[in-house]
């Protein structure tokens, strides 16, 4: 099975330059179009601009692609019925020929085949609310349990049960190291009430911590939380009650499996009018300069 690359990641791979990894899920189930189209090229600008090279990982009528064009990002923002594709659903829309966006789970796994070791994205995937009984924990944390990439988010969204998460993580053995600050983040708000398992105000620290890992043969991935920049800072109680309301409505219409997530940030960019939106691109941004700057050190 051949990963297809674009020249520039290709090139770069060669050289040995920087590289960063970005999902697709964002793209086609994150975001609404023509705001995931702007966003998933002003992040590969980012990222490109912080010295690193951007690969955007999907899977396009069966070839798994490991960086795209502006005419393929542009098809999977706006194709209605684009698989979101994480562990279990990759072999299948590769054997059948489907186009399917990469969740933070599918984009770690082909990102270690392309030897690819930092990824920036939005939110991780985690343990969902009730997810002691309903067993909906997002096959990202195994993924973090068992493949080698260092993924830079903000935090968690509080759509999902974040003390559980960083339960699970911990039991995986994921390190989580948030970023010039000793709370870990919830997305949308640089506080969720939980202390960061580990800190520092040093990339150089994060960058030896991913190497001493895997020096040490210890498997899996690092999950770098990089605060949302305080002038996008959301309000907790606006926030707070959007992300209340699309729960009770996503158990209303019973919503399950994968599409809770999609659902649950679908309504909260509803239900704040947009402005949850403008906080979403700002802090993937964000991301996507700390990323660049790990994969630099690394
Ligand atoms: N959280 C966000 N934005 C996203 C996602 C999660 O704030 O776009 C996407 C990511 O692709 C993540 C996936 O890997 O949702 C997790 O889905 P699930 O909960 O079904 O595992
Ligand atoms: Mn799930």
């Amino acid at each position: 099975m051949k990963l297809s690359f674009s020249l520039e990641v290709k090139k770069a791979l060669e050289e040995k330059k920087p590289v960063v990894a970005l999902e697709s899920t964002i793209i086609s189930h994150g975001m609404p179009y023509p705001k995931n189209y702007q966003t998933a090229l002003e992040v590969e600008r980012i990222v490109r601009e912080n010295g690193a090279i951007p690969a955007t990982i999907a899977i396009i009528g069966g070839t798994i692609k490991v960086g795209l064009s502006q005419e393929e990002i542009d098809y999977l923002a706006k194709t209605p019925g684009v698989y979101k594709v994480s562990r279990r659903d990759l072999p299948f829309i590769v054997a059948t020929g489907k186009d399917g966006a990469t969740t933070v789970s599918g984009t770690m796994i082909v990102a270690a085949m392309a030897g690819i070791k930092v990824f920036a994205t939005g939110g991780i995937g985690g343990v969902h609310i009730e997810g002691e009984n309903t067993m909906d924990i997002s096959a990202d944390l195994t993924e973090l349990g068992q493949t080698d990439v260092a993924v830079v988010c903000a935090g968690v969204k509080s759509i999902l049960d974040i003390g559980r998460t960083l339960e699970y993580l911990e039991t995986l053995g994921v390190p989580v190291i948030t970023y010039k600050s000793r709370e870990f983040p919830a997305f949308f708000s640089s506080k969720s009430g939980f202390p960061s398992p580990l800190s520092t105000d040093k990339v150089e620290d994060i960058a030896n911590t991913i190497k001493t890992k895997y020096t040490l043969g210890l498997k899996g991935g690092v999950v770098i939380a990089n605060p949302i920049p305080e002038e996008f800072d959301f309000d907790g109680e606006i926030i707070g009650k959007a992300i209340r309301d699309a729960l009770k409505e996503c158990k209303e219409k019973n919503i399950r499996g994968k599409e809770v997530t999609p659902f649950l940030l679908q309504k909260i960019v509803d239900i704040t009018g947009g402005k949850s939106l403008q906080s979403n691109i700002a802090l993937v941004k964000n991301n996507a300069k700390l990323a660049a700057d790990i994969a630099k050190l690394l």
